[in-house]
């Protein structure tokens, strides 16, 4: 299969390239220029809100894993942008390029003002916590759009936090290892019967609020657990100063940034 991966020269591309070059051919796309290429590997630089560029770069691909945008809390004109505009632009391309399977990144940031104290599923409101979990709500709003009117087969993937280890507290629920990560976007790229799904992109975590049976009735068996790091982890956080807001909720900081509600009635 020939994978194109947008946003490929950021922190999550870098940390997977490695683990999709054996099972795929895979053009690397991102506006920043990757020059350290491997075997199966290739590049094209591109801004997703240039539809040309996007049309050009999804041409003969099978598979698109949808990296590019903004992923932190943004201005709305940079949210905007990359997410808003620059997601339609990309999914255009897919539709009209014939490249029938995405895998969207999107976040735990459209769930991110549910307590802590609860478990959810797949299937829950939104409640983003942010500009930028407002705009990953709205990306998986337009894959279901595009799954049922053009038969696209769309799979978002809730990630956590992709990283080598889980660094405090409330990574300890929603990391996920970059094997863990590649393992869920395999099964969207080759499982037979996706239509349009939205799994939780985290590991085999004990403190888990994820309820990620959709994923697991897909076949997915995490090989990575965050309670191997707990101890780090919890000291890490120690050293933090405490976030009053974030500590109620899923999203954390997110949910601190710009709060003027009432933390009692946010439930
Ligand atoms: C995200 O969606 C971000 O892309 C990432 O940088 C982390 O901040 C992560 O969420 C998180 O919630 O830890």
């Amino acid at each position: 299969m020939r994978i194109v991966m947008t946003g490929a020269a950021g922190g999550v591309g870098t940390m997977i390239r490695p683990l999709l070059r054996d099972h795929y051919e895979v053009v690397l796309s991102d506006q920043a220029v990757i020059t350290d290429l491997a075997a199966n590997e290739s590049f094209v630089q591109a801004d997703i809100t240039d539809q040309d560029a996007m049309d050009a770069l999804l041409k003969g691909a099978d598979g698109l894993i949808h990296l590019g945008g903004q992923s932190v809390e943004g201005s709305w004109e940079a949210v905007l942008n990359a997410n808003i505009i620059g997601l339609h632009s990309t999914y255009e391309a897919a539709r009209r390029q014939g490249c029938q399977r995405i895998i969207f990144a999107t976040t735990n940031h459209v769930v991110g003002f549910y307590r802590r104290q609860i478990t959810i599923d797949h299937k829950v409101m939104p409640r983003p916590d942010s500009r930028y979990g407002v705009s990953k709500a709205f990306g998986e709003a337009l894959g279901r759009m595009y799954a049922d009117k053009h038969g696209m087969r769309i799979f978002n993937i809730r990630i956590g936090n992709v990283d080598h280890k889980p660094v405090d507290r409330r990574r300890l629920s929603i990391w996920v290892s970059p094997r863990d990560l590649v393992q869920l976007m395999r099964i969207g790229l080759e499982h037979a019967d996706i239509h349009f799904e939205v799994v939780y992109g985290i590991s085999d975590n004990a403190r888990g609020w994820y309820d990620n049976s959709n994923a697991f009735r897909l076949g997915y068996k995490p090989q990575d657990q965050s309670e191997d790091y707990a101890a780090e982890a919890t000291a890490a956080d120690s050293v933090v100063t405490s976030d009053l807001v974030g500590e109620q909720f899923m999203g954390g900081g997110f949910c601190a940034i710009e709060f003027s509600g009432d933390v009692k009635r946010t439930r």
